[in-house]
């Protein structure tokens, strides 16, 4: 093709994806014809002791909750938000992985990885107080006000009776196009304008999805990449934390983290359309979306370009640095994983 008609070619589709772009827009605006925008605000930054393989976070009266896990490793902390500093904590033994906390009626609830038993701790000096049992795994809890609501590390997510901790009710977490959210960790129940909404992280994604709790219906998604490659250092040093401080307002860290965030997260009420979290089917329902045809357009704008460019690009293989970190190999494995110790969630 001649350098005319190349540049014919670009020209049309860089015209395409204009004419395309305002099917984006029509997708996430309010009654108002306003962008509805889920995005995270940094307010500040605070220290986060790194040792802290964060699972759970809860605030209180102004002082933050935090559990982490690891067997040998796991404790209960009573933190200050502001300096990062621990307060108090409880450690405990090797046959404890600890993972997500509430609050619950003066007490903190605690889950465990596969013990299968919550424990109830005293919020004035953190001792034991009663435990519950249940089945299966234990990640992330909340209490809505009514229901302890907790996740297992798949999709699905239940609504516990306070006094027995027995299920009441189900419902499994999917974006607007149906797809099945898994690996939903820690958890935080909050009420908004709109109604009650779950705010969760999803584990390994740097992700943070609002979902309406009577549906499981993914209601927002919040990019939280920028965050996570200040502090990620490892496959297991995951986005994971979250606590309502205020208003929009949250703190957020991850697990082996330097540094917590008190964050804004907007649009928290409103719900944005078509939000496709997982690897959504293009060629059903998002092929008739703007994000669809956005997608299309990008990938053959990319693709052109990587076309004109190639006479320029380095010959013998070497590789060219895309800076996403998704494209590095794993990091070498953990000690702690090493010796036989599986990481969570
Ligand atoms: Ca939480």
């Amino acid at each position: 093709m001649s350098r005319t008609g190349r540049s014919s070619l670009l020209l049309s589709l860089l015209v395409s994806a204009f004419v395309f772009s305002p099917l984006i827009q029509a997708e996430n605006v309010d009654e108002y014809g306003e962008n509805i925008e889920h995005e995270i605000i940094i307010l500040s930054e605070h220290h986060h002791q790194n040792d802290a393989f964060t699972q759970g976070l809860e605030m209180y009266n102004g002082t933050l909750y935090e559990s982490t896990g690891l067997y040998g490793f796991s404790s209960l902390r009573e933190v200050d938000p502001i300096t990062g500093g621990v307060i108090r904590s409880k450690l405990f033994n090797d046959t404890i992985f600890a993972e997500g906390i509430t609050i619950y009626n003066g007490t903190i609830v605690m889950l465990t990885w596969k013990s299968q038993v919550a424990y109830v701790f005293e919020m004035e000096n953190l001792s034991e107080v009663s435990s519950y049992v249940y089945e299966g795994e234990g990640w992330g809890i909340c209490f809505d006000g009514n229901y302890f609501v907790m996740s297992n590390g798949t999709s699905s997510i239940s609504f516990r009776n306070t006094e027995t901790f027995e299920i009441e009710r189900t419902v499994s977490v999917t974006d607007s196009f149906g797809n099945l959210i898994s690996k939903i960790n820690e958890l935080e129940c909050v009420n908004t304008s709109a109604g009650p909404r779950v705010i969760a992280n999803v584990w390994q994604q740097d992700i943070i999805v609002v979902f309406d709790p009577s549906n499981g219906t993914v209601l927002g998604e919040y990019d939280a990449s920028h965050l996570t490659s200040e502090n990620n250092h490892g496959i297991n040093n995951v986005l994971n934390g979250i606590a309502h401080s205020t208003g929009s307002e949250f703190w957020i860290t991850g697990k082996n983290w330097s540094k917590m965030y008190l964050i804004q997260m907007t649009n928290l009420s409103q719900a944005g359309e078509d939000i496709c979290v997982s690897s959504c089917n293009v060629g059903q329902d998002s092929i008739s979306s703007g994000r669809g045809l956005m997608t299309i357009t990008v990938l053959i704008v990319g693709l052109l370009i990587i076309f004109f460019r190639r006479d320029d690009m380095p010959v013998g293989g070497e590789s060219v640095e895309t800076g996403n970190r998704h494209d590095e190999q794993p990091k070498p494995t953990p000690p702690i994983q090493e010796d036989g110790v599986i990481l969570d969630d």
